[in-house]
């Protein structure tokens, strides 16, 4: 069960982040009006949460999944592969800190962003993409050993963060799309497949039994409501234009 969660508002600099979508530039209002949405969508599942304030510096900062990993025994703050997000984790920090007394942090030549780590139990799945490297997986595994979890690297090449393609669900299921339905590490699981021309809600994400589905994949809805979860549709339309996905938006720990 989670308790908490942290988000950041969106900065007007927002409509300037990082992109590989070709879908426009976000709508600065919407974006606010979907945020105050998915922080309701999270109260819903019974958090609290921590709204941070808008950091203009910073155009993806409110993709706080990012800059931090948060786990049942420390938090570690990562060190993001795109040089012009590495300065939020110094933007995070405190509010971290404010929640562990254990905190971590890795380091240059490693390089993480968090929405490449999928949390299944004590275990924790690190995906090699553009943004997290083989130095910065080692140290991950590091620390989460020292506090007696386990992790291990994912192979990947199609998409932007693991989790971009994958969803754990808990109970043995994970949602998944492209690439990851082949690997043979998640076949112990039971895979839910998520169409190509859908892979954008394979970032689905679970709080508390219900599981958050972005707005406008109702075949992905039903497939998640199918396997007995309550769903709760959340419009992130402005944040897909960031390849942002509902996960990216949030810290639940
Ligand atoms: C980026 O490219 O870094 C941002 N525009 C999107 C980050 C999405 N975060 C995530 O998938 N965990």
């Amino acid at each position: 069960m989670f308790k908490n969660a942290i988000v950041r508002t969106p900065s007007r600099s927002m409509v300037d982040g990082i992109t590989e979508a070709d879908l426009g530039k976000p709508d600065y209002e919407n974006a606010l009006k979907q945020h105050a949405d998915y922080i309701e969508a999270l109260k819903e599942c019974g958090l609290e949460v921590t709204v941070l304030p808008a950091v203009e510096e910073y155009p993806d900062s409110c993709f706080v999944e990012d800059p931090a990993l948060m786990t049942p025994h420390c938090a570690i703050l990562t060190n993001p592969g795109a040089e012009s997000r590495r300065g939020e984790v110094a933007h995070i920090a405190d509010a971290v800190k404010s929640f562990y007394d254990n905190v971590e942090e890795i380091k240059t030549p490693g390089f993480v962003e968090a929405g490449d780590i999928m949390m299944v139990g004590d275990h924790y799945y690190i995906g090699l993409s553009e943004r997290t490297n083989q130095e910065g997986a080692d140290q991950m595994i590091a620390i989460l050993e020292k506090y007696g979890m386990t992790g291990s690297v994912v192979e990947m090449s199609e998409m932007l963060h693991l989790k971009t393609g994958l969803g754990y669900l808990e109970d043995n299921n994970l949602v998944a799309c492209g690439e990851f339905l082949s690997k043979p590490e998640f076949q112990k699981y039971n895979l839910m497949e998520i169409d190509q021309n859908d892979s954008y809600s394979a970032n689905s994400v679970w709080i508390n039994g219900t599981v958050l589905v972005p707005a406008g994949f109702p075949e992905t809805s039903a497939l998640i409501e199918k396997a007995g979860y309550k769903v709760r549709e959340v419009d992130v339309s402005e944040y897909q234009k960031l390849d942002g996905g509902l996960s990216c938006l949030s810290l639940r720990f």
